[in-house]
Protein backbone atom coordinates (compact mmCIF):
# COMPACT_ATOMS: atom_id res chain seq x y z
CA UNK A 1 0.00 0.00 0.00
CA UNK A 2 2.78 2.29 0.32
CA UNK A 3 3.85 3.16 -2.98
CA UNK A 4 0.04 4.35 -4.24
CA UNK A 5 0.33 6.63 -1.25
CA UNK A 6 4.13 8.27 -2.38
CA UNK A 7 4.52 11.24 -2.91
CA UNK A 8 6.43 13.09 -5.86
CA UNK A 9 9.21 13.99 -3.61
CA UNK A 10 10.33 10.59 -2.24
CA UNK A 11 12.23 7.95 -3.60
CA UNK A 12 10.26 5.28 -5.19
CA UNK A 13 10.01 1.83 -2.88
CA UNK A 14 12.41 0.33 -5.46
CA UNK A 15 15.23 2.87 -4.76
CA UNK A 16 15.06 2.68 -0.35
CA UNK A 17 13.26 -1.02 0.17
CA UNK A 18 16.16 -3.74 0.61
CA UNK A 19 16.03 -5.47 -2.56
CA UNK A 20 14.60 -8.92 -1.31
CA UNK A 21 12.12 -6.90 -0.17
CA UNK A 22 11.00 -5.53 -3.31
CA UNK A 23 11.39 -8.38 -4.90
CA UNK A 24 8.34 -10.34 -2.34
CA UNK A 25 6.53 -7.14 -2.63
CA UNK A 26 3.34 -8.26 -4.07
CA UNK A 27 3.55 -11.41 -1.28
CA UNK A 28 3.70 -8.80 1.52
CA UNK A 29 1.27 -6.75 -0.23
CA UNK A 30 -1.23 -10.19 0.03
CA UNK A 31 0.02 -10.61 3.41
CA UNK A 32 -0.91 -6.97 4.66
CA UNK A 33 -4.73 -7.11 3.07
CA UNK A 34 -4.37 -10.24 5.03
CA UNK A 35 -4.06 -9.00 8.12
CA UNK A 36 -5.82 -6.35 6.91
CA UNK A 37 -9.47 -9.00 6.63
CA UNK A 38 -9.79 -8.20 3.50
CA UNK A 39 -9.92 -11.89 2.09
CA UNK A 40 -9.79 -12.86 -1.53
CA UNK A 41 -8.98 -11.34 -4.72
CA UNK A 42 -12.31 -9.78 -5.27
CA UNK A 43 -12.69 -5.71 -6.26
CA UNK A 44 -10.63 -3.90 -3.67
CA UNK A 45 -11.62 -0.10 -3.01
CA UNK A 46 -8.95 2.47 -2.98
CA UNK A 47 -9.05 3.45 0.61
CA UNK A 48 -8.71 -0.13 1.73
CA UNK A 49 -5.22 -0.38 -0.29
CA UNK A 50 -4.60 2.42 1.05
CA UNK A 51 -4.58 1.43 4.87
CA UNK A 52 -8.23 2.73 5.09
CA UNK A 53 -9.53 6.15 6.18
CA UNK A 54 -6.59 8.45 7.42
CA UNK A 55 -6.62 7.37 11.26
CA UNK A 56 -6.99 9.19 14.26
CA UNK A 57 -4.58 10.50 16.41
CA UNK A 58 -5.68 8.16 19.12
CA UNK A 59 -6.34 5.40 16.96
CA UNK A 60 -2.35 5.35 16.46
CA UNK A 61 -2.29 6.03 20.19
CA UNK A 62 -4.36 3.19 21.51
CA UNK A 63 -2.35 0.84 18.90
CA UNK A 64 0.76 1.11 20.16
CA UNK A 65 0.38 1.67 24.02
CA UNK A 66 1.44 -0.58 26.23
CA UNK A 67 -1.03 -1.23 28.88
CA UNK A 68 -1.22 -1.84 32.30
CA UNK A 69 1.60 0.45 33.50
CA UNK A 70 2.54 0.21 36.63
CA UNK A 71 1.37 3.20 38.48
CA UNK A 72 5.53 3.19 39.65
CA UNK A 73 6.52 3.19 36.36
CA UNK A 74 3.68 5.58 35.18
CA UNK A 75 5.47 8.69 37.89
CA UNK A 76 8.72 8.44 36.21
CA UNK A 77 7.59 9.88 33.19
CA UNK A 78 8.28 12.98 31.89
CA UNK A 79 12.14 12.56 33.07
CA UNK A 80 13.87 15.48 33.49
CA UNK A 81 15.29 17.36 30.35
CA UNK A 82 19.41 16.84 30.00
CA UNK A 83 20.20 20.44 28.34
CA UNK A 84 22.86 19.57 26.77
CA UNK A 85 21.11 18.19 24.02
CA UNK A 86 19.33 20.71 21.82
CA UNK A 87 17.91 20.08 18.32
CA UNK A 88 19.13 22.56 15.41
CA UNK A 89 15.44 21.97 13.75
CA UNK A 90 11.61 22.28 14.41
CA UNK A 91 10.96 18.89 16.80
CA UNK A 92 8.98 15.92 14.70
CA UNK A 93 5.50 15.87 16.10
CA UNK A 94 4.70 12.63 17.78
CA UNK A 95 2.14 11.48 15.34
CA UNK A 96 4.20 12.06 12.26
CA UNK A 97 7.12 10.10 14.53
CA UNK A 98 4.12 7.53 15.55
CA UNK A 99 2.99 6.10 12.12
CA UNK A 100 5.93 5.90 9.76
CA UNK A 101 8.80 3.92 11.54
CA UNK A 102 10.57 0.44 10.80
CA UNK A 103 10.16 -2.26 12.86
CA UNK A 104 10.39 -5.10 9.89
CA UNK A 105 9.45 -7.91 12.72
CA UNK A 106 5.87 -6.39 12.29
CA UNK A 107 5.89 -5.61 8.67
CA UNK A 108 7.96 -3.95 5.86
CA UNK A 109 5.57 -1.12 5.26
CA UNK A 110 6.42 2.23 7.53
CA UNK A 111 2.66 1.65 9.06
CA UNK A 112 4.07 -0.92 11.95
CA UNK A 113 1.59 0.48 14.40
CA UNK A 114 -1.38 -1.30 12.36
CA UNK A 115 0.06 -4.57 13.60
CA UNK A 116 1.59 -4.53 16.48
CA UNK A 117 -1.65 -6.17 18.39
CA UNK A 118 -0.65 -8.78 19.19
CA UNK A 119 3.16 -7.71 20.91
CA UNK A 120 2.75 -7.79 24.22
CA UNK A 121 6.23 -6.41 25.97
CA UNK A 122 5.24 -7.21 29.80
CA UNK A 123 6.44 -8.56 31.39
CA UNK A 124 10.21 -8.12 29.96
CA UNK A 125 13.41 -9.37 30.56
CA UNK A 126 16.83 -8.14 29.65
CA UNK A 127 19.71 -11.16 29.72
CA UNK A 128 22.85 -9.19 29.98
CA UNK A 129 25.78 -10.91 29.93
CA UNK A 130 28.81 -12.48 28.33
CA UNK A 131 32.66 -11.71 28.66
CA UNK A 132 31.99 -9.95 31.96
CA UNK A 133 32.74 -10.12 35.88
CA UNK A 134 28.67 -9.80 36.73
CA UNK A 135 26.30 -11.04 34.19
CA UNK A 136 23.04 -9.95 35.42
CA UNK A 137 19.17 -10.15 33.85
CA UNK A 138 17.06 -7.17 34.77
CA UNK A 139 13.15 -7.02 34.58
CA UNK A 140 11.78 -3.42 33.53
CA UNK A 141 11.20 -3.04 37.28
CA UNK A 142 14.96 -3.37 38.34
CA UNK A 143 15.78 -1.07 35.10
CA UNK A 144 13.41 1.71 36.80
CA UNK A 145 14.63 1.43 39.91
CA UNK A 146 18.50 1.20 39.34
CA UNK A 147 19.10 3.62 36.65
CA UNK A 148 18.10 7.19 36.84
CA UNK A 149 16.15 8.48 33.32
CA UNK A 150 16.53 11.28 31.71
CA UNK A 151 15.40 12.89 28.25
CA UNK A 152 16.88 14.17 25.35
CA UNK A 153 16.87 15.73 22.31
CA UNK A 154 18.46 13.73 19.67
CA UNK A 155 18.26 13.74 15.45
CA UNK A 156 17.56 10.64 13.72
CA UNK A 157 18.63 9.95 10.52
CA UNK A 158 17.07 6.96 8.75
CA UNK A 159 19.45 5.02 5.62
CA UNK A 160 16.45 5.70 3.51
CA UNK A 161 17.17 9.61 4.09
CA UNK A 162 13.91 10.74 6.59
CA UNK A 163 14.61 11.79 9.44
CA UNK A 164 13.21 13.14 12.45
CA UNK A 165 14.15 14.88 15.86
CA UNK A 166 12.55 13.32 18.97
CA UNK A 167 12.75 13.34 22.86
CA UNK A 168 13.76 10.11 23.80
CA UNK A 169 13.28 9.07 27.62
CA UNK A 170 16.70 6.68 29.05
CA UNK A 171 19.72 6.17 30.52
CA UNK A 172 23.57 6.00 29.03
CA UNK A 173 24.35 2.11 27.74
CA UNK A 174 27.29 2.89 29.54
CA UNK A 175 25.69 2.77 33.13
CA UNK A 176 24.38 -0.87 32.44
CA UNK A 177 27.58 -1.98 31.14
CA UNK A 178 29.16 -0.79 34.17
CA UNK A 179 27.01 -2.78 36.39
CA UNK A 180 28.06 -6.37 34.53
CA UNK A 181 31.97 -5.27 35.02
CA UNK A 182 33.08 -5.99 31.35
CA UNK A 183 36.19 -7.47 31.46
CA UNK A 184 39.59 -6.87 28.82
CA UNK A 185 38.33 -9.29 26.37
CA UNK A 186 35.62 -7.53 25.32
CA UNK A 187 35.63 -5.82 22.28
CA UNK A 188 32.13 -5.72 21.13
CA UNK A 189 28.87 -5.53 22.29
CA UNK A 190 25.83 -7.64 20.95
CA UNK A 191 22.74 -6.53 21.07
CA UNK A 192 19.10 -8.87 19.95
CA UNK A 193 15.50 -8.10 19.81
CA UNK A 194 12.97 -10.59 21.23
CA UNK A 195 11.73 -13.19 18.41
CA UNK A 196 7.97 -14.50 18.89
CA UNK A 197 6.41 -15.48 15.44
CA UNK A 198 3.39 -15.85 17.03
CA UNK A 199 3.24 -11.93 18.24
CA UNK A 200 4.98 -10.61 15.34
CA UNK A 201 3.64 -10.86 12.09
CA UNK A 202 6.86 -9.84 10.08
CA UNK A 203 9.03 -12.38 11.27
CA UNK A 204 5.83 -14.77 10.10
CA UNK A 205 5.87 -13.25 6.58
CA UNK A 206 9.00 -13.67 6.39
CA UNK A 207 10.74 -16.82 7.52
CA UNK A 208 14.07 -16.49 5.39
CA UNK A 209 14.88 -13.47 7.44
CA UNK A 210 17.76 -14.08 9.94
CA UNK A 211 15.78 -13.44 12.90
CA UNK A 212 16.01 -12.19 15.78
CA UNK A 213 16.97 -8.84 14.95
CA UNK A 214 20.61 -8.20 15.55
CA UNK A 215 22.92 -5.22 16.02
CA UNK A 216 26.45 -4.40 17.68
CA UNK A 217 28.80 -2.00 18.41
CA UNK A 218 32.40 -1.77 19.31
CA UNK A 219 32.63 -1.50 22.67
CA UNK A 220 34.25 2.12 22.95
CA UNK A 221 30.88 2.98 20.90
CA UNK A 222 28.74 1.09 23.48
CA UNK A 223 30.41 3.48 26.04
CA UNK A 224 29.98 6.43 24.63
CA UNK A 225 28.22 9.02 26.03
CA UNK A 226 25.61 9.46 23.47
CA UNK A 227 24.50 5.80 23.37
CA UNK A 228 21.19 5.70 24.90
CA UNK A 229 19.01 2.85 26.38
CA UNK A 230 15.68 4.06 25.54
CA UNK A 231 12.35 3.67 27.70
CA UNK A 232 10.10 6.20 26.27
CA UNK A 233 9.56 9.18 24.02
CA UNK A 234 7.77 12.41 24.06
CA UNK A 235 7.86 12.10 27.39
CA UNK A 236 6.01 8.78 27.76
CA UNK A 237 6.13 4.82 27.95
CA UNK A 238 7.52 3.83 24.86
CA UNK A 239 4.74 2.63 22.13
CA UNK A 240 5.16 -0.70 20.54
CA UNK A 241 5.88 0.47 17.09
CA UNK A 242 8.85 2.87 18.80
CA UNK A 243 10.33 -0.57 20.59
CA UNK A 244 8.91 -1.48 23.56
CA UNK A 245 9.81 -1.56 26.52
CA UNK A 246 13.53 -0.77 26.21
CA UNK A 247 15.76 0.10 22.82
CA UNK A 248 18.48 1.90 21.55
CA UNK A 249 19.06 5.30 20.50
CA UNK A 250 22.41 5.99 18.48
CA UNK A 251 22.07 9.68 16.98
CA UNK A 252 25.39 9.41 15.19
CA UNK A 253 24.70 6.14 13.07
CA UNK A 254 21.99 5.09 10.33
CA UNK A 255 18.48 4.19 12.16
CA UNK A 256 19.22 0.62 11.25
CA UNK A 257 21.45 0.14 14.36
CA UNK A 258 19.22 1.36 16.95
CA UNK A 259 17.69 -2.19 17.61
CA UNK A 260 14.60 -2.24 18.97
CA UNK A 261 12.74 -4.12 21.49
CA UNK A 262 16.02 -6.04 23.27
CA UNK A 263 16.04 -9.02 25.05
CA UNK A 264 19.60 -9.49 25.32
CA UNK A 265 23.04 -7.95 25.24
CA UNK A 266 26.18 -10.00 25.08
CA UNK A 267 29.58 -8.87 25.68
CA UNK A 268 32.11 -10.41 23.25
CA UNK A 269 35.49 -10.38 21.52
CA UNK A 270 34.46 -10.82 17.88
CA UNK A 271 32.49 -8.46 15.78
CA UNK A 272 28.91 -9.84 16.11
CA UNK A 273 26.66 -10.66 13.22
CA UNK A 274 24.26 -7.87 12.47
CA UNK A 275 20.52 -8.70 10.79
CA UNK A 276 21.16 -5.73 7.71
CA UNK A 277 24.83 -6.90 7.43
CA UNK A 278 23.62 -10.34 6.91
CA UNK A 279 21.37 -9.60 4.29
CA UNK A 280 23.14 -7.05 2.37
CA UNK A 281 26.47 -6.57 3.48
CA UNK A 282 27.14 -4.36 0.12
CA UNK A 283 24.32 -2.26 1.40
CA UNK A 284 24.72 -1.76 4.77
CA UNK A 285 27.91 -1.78 6.65
CA UNK A 286 28.64 -2.96 10.59
CA UNK A 287 29.85 0.93 11.20
CA UNK A 288 26.99 2.33 9.48
CA UNK A 289 27.82 6.21 11.11
CA UNK A 290 25.59 8.86 8.91
CA UNK A 291 28.33 10.42 5.99
CA UNK A 292 27.16 12.68 3.66
CA UNK A 293 29.90 12.13 1.30
CA UNK A 294 29.56 8.30 1.26
CA UNK A 295 26.78 7.36 -1.33
CA UNK A 296 24.35 4.80 -0.34
CA UNK A 297 25.10 2.26 -3.27
CA UNK A 298 21.45 3.10 -4.87
CA UNK A 299 21.66 6.75 -3.46
CA UNK A 300 23.07 9.65 -2.38
CA UNK A 301 23.17 10.82 1.51
CA UNK A 302 23.96 14.21 0.76
CA UNK A 303 20.12 15.53 1.83
CA UNK A 304 17.90 13.87 4.16
CA UNK A 305 13.95 15.12 4.50
CA UNK A 306 11.63 15.36 8.00
CA UNK A 307 9.17 13.36 9.03
CA UNK A 308 5.45 15.12 8.69
CA UNK A 309 7.29 18.81 7.49
CA UNK A 310 9.17 16.91 4.58
CA UNK A 311 11.58 19.97 5.19
CA UNK A 312 14.75 18.99 3.78
CA UNK A 313 18.24 19.64 5.49
CA UNK A 314 21.79 18.86 4.21
CA UNK A 315 23.00 15.87 5.91
CA UNK A 316 25.51 16.53 8.76
CA UNK A 317 28.72 14.09 9.01
CA UNK A 318 28.11 11.73 12.06
CA UNK A 319 24.16 13.25 12.04
CA UNK A 320 26.15 16.58 13.79
CA UNK A 321 27.68 14.67 16.30
CA UNK A 322 30.99 15.00 15.83
CA UNK A 323 31.98 16.86 18.68
CA UNK A 324 30.82 13.29 20.91
CA UNK A 325 32.20 10.98 18.51
CA UNK A 326 34.78 12.17 16.07
CA UNK A 327 37.67 10.96 18.23
CA UNK A 328 36.26 7.06 18.17
CA UNK A 329 37.12 7.53 14.45
CA UNK A 330 40.34 9.01 13.72
CA UNK A 331 40.99 9.75 10.12
N1 LIG B 1 14.28 -4.87 16.04
C1 LIG B 1 14.30 -3.90 15.11
N2 LIG B 1 14.89 -2.72 15.41
C2 LIG B 1 14.90 -1.73 14.48
C3 LIG B 1 14.35 -1.91 13.18
C4 LIG B 1 13.74 -3.17 12.91
O1 LIG B 1 13.21 -3.41 11.81
N3 LIG B 1 13.72 -4.13 13.90
N4 LIG B 1 14.43 -0.90 12.25
C5 LIG B 1 15.50 0.09 12.45
C6 LIG B 1 15.41 1.24 11.54
S1 LIG B 1 15.85 0.97 9.93
C7 LIG B 1 15.09 2.49 11.98
S2 LIG B 1 15.17 3.83 10.95
C8 LIG B 1 14.60 2.70 13.35
C9 LIG B 1 13.24 3.38 13.20
O2 LIG B 1 12.47 3.35 14.33
P1 LIG B 1 11.91 4.63 15.09
O3 LIG B 1 11.33 5.53 14.05
O4 LIG B 1 10.90 4.10 16.03
O5 LIG B 1 13.08 5.20 15.75
O6 LIG B 1 14.50 1.49 14.10
C10 LIG B 1 15.56 0.58 13.89
N5 LIG B 1 15.47 -0.53 14.82
MO1 LIG C 1 16.19 3.01 9.03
Amino acid sequence: MFYINRKPWDLHQSKHTPVDVYKNRKLHRREFLKMMGIAGTGAVSLSQLTGCEKATDEEIEQAGAVEPLPEKQKSIYPAEKNAAFEYDRPETAKRDAAEYTNFYEFSTSKQTWRFVDKFNPSPWTIEVGGLCAKPKTFDMDDIYKTFSLEERAYRHRCVETWAMAVPWTGFPLKELLKLVEPNSKAKFVALETFNKPEEAPGIQSDPHHPWPYTEGLTIEEATNDLALLATGIYGEPMPKQHGAPIRLVLPWKYGFKSVKSIVKITLTDKRPETFWNIINPREYGFEANVEPEVPHPRWSQKTEWMLGTRERFDTQKYNGYGEYVGNLYPV
